[in-house]
């Protein structure tokens, strides 16, 4: 059955390869971001590539003014939203507690939490209007498993597990599904070059061992929104099989390749 979906964070990573493996399923699409030129070209390219209705949507999740308005601006065949894929969110700087940015915690606790909150009320408020939804909260395994410098991240990512099952027992009542994907480390993403800012020495983490690429997350996002109406996945939590934690990774060499 075809859905109308809404992706944040569609413009690169695991959220784009959402996108790509949904919009292959005929599922119809509203992607969101901040950068409107990259959006718009990945938007072009699923239009030409699919049978998908694709809309974009540019606005910064952190600021609740924009996603009201952005959400609001919806054309009538995009209002009625039967999943919310949580995705945006980011991880700034690696650094131990008393040495880490003022700037980067903020931007942290605003995306990953705050604004997973903000799209979270606003759709929230029409999925119980139409008794009818599901929210899918991509976490992380920083959201159950600390490590070293991880301090910040790593909460905003226990806030959004804490959020995941919180959420659930506010809306199940209202016919609403809350499921939540915790990768591990996840290539083919922007993730770690924004890390650590651009500095492509420090973001070259996966040469040495064969991670999770996003399309993995794609194809758990696709299995998940397919259960049947009465079957909630609750907690997804998937790594790469040379990585058993957080800090146990077998840097050996890449393999299953
Ligand atoms: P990317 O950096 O490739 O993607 C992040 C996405 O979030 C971009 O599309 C970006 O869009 C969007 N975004 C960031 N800030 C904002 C904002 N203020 N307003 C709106 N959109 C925003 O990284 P990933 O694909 O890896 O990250 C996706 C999610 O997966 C994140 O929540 C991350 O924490 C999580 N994750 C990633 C893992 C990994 O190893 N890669 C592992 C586990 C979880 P734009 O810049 O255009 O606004
Ligand atoms: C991303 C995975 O281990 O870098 O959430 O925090 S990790």
């Amino acid at each position: 059955m075809t859905k109308t979906i809404l992706i944040s964070g569609a413009s690169s990573g695991i959220g784009l390869a959402i996108a790509n493996k949904l919009a292959q399923c005929h599922h119809n699409l509203i992607l969101c971001g901040r950068r409107a030129e990259l959006l718009k070209k990945h938007a072009d390219n699923l239009r030409l590539n699919s049978t998908s209705k694709i809309h974009e949507l540019n606005f910064d999740i952190r600021n609740y003014n924009e996603c009201e308005k952005a959400i609001h601006s919806l054309p009538d065949d995009f209002t009625n939203i039967d999943v919310l894929i949580n995705n945006a969110g980011l991880a700034l700087g690696l650094d131990f507690i008393q040495d880490g940015k003022l700037e980067d915690w903020e931007t942290m606790i605003d995306t990953n939490i705050k604004g997973l909150l903000y799209i979270t009320r606003i759709i929230s408020q029409k999925m119980i209007a139409n008794k009818n939804g599901h929210i899918i909260n991509i976490g992380s395994t920083a959201g159950k498993e600390t490590y070293p410098k991880g301090n910040v991240y790593c909460a905003t990512k226990f806030a959004v597990d804490a959020l995941s099952k919180s959420i659930r027992q506010d809306l199940y009542l209202h016919n609403i599904r809350v499921s939540q994907v915790c990768p591990g480390h996840v290539e083919e993403t922007e993730f770690a070059i924004n890390r650590f800012d651009g500095d492509k020495t420090k973001a070259n983490i996966y040469s040495d061992f064969n991670p999770l690429k996003a399309k993995d997350i794609a194809d758990i996002i696709d299995f998940i929104i397919s259960c049947p109406p009465h079957v909630t996945i609750q907690d997804i939590v998937v790594a790469g099989t040379q990585q058993a934690s957080a800090t146990l990774i077998d840097r050996s060499g890449r393999r299953f390749d």
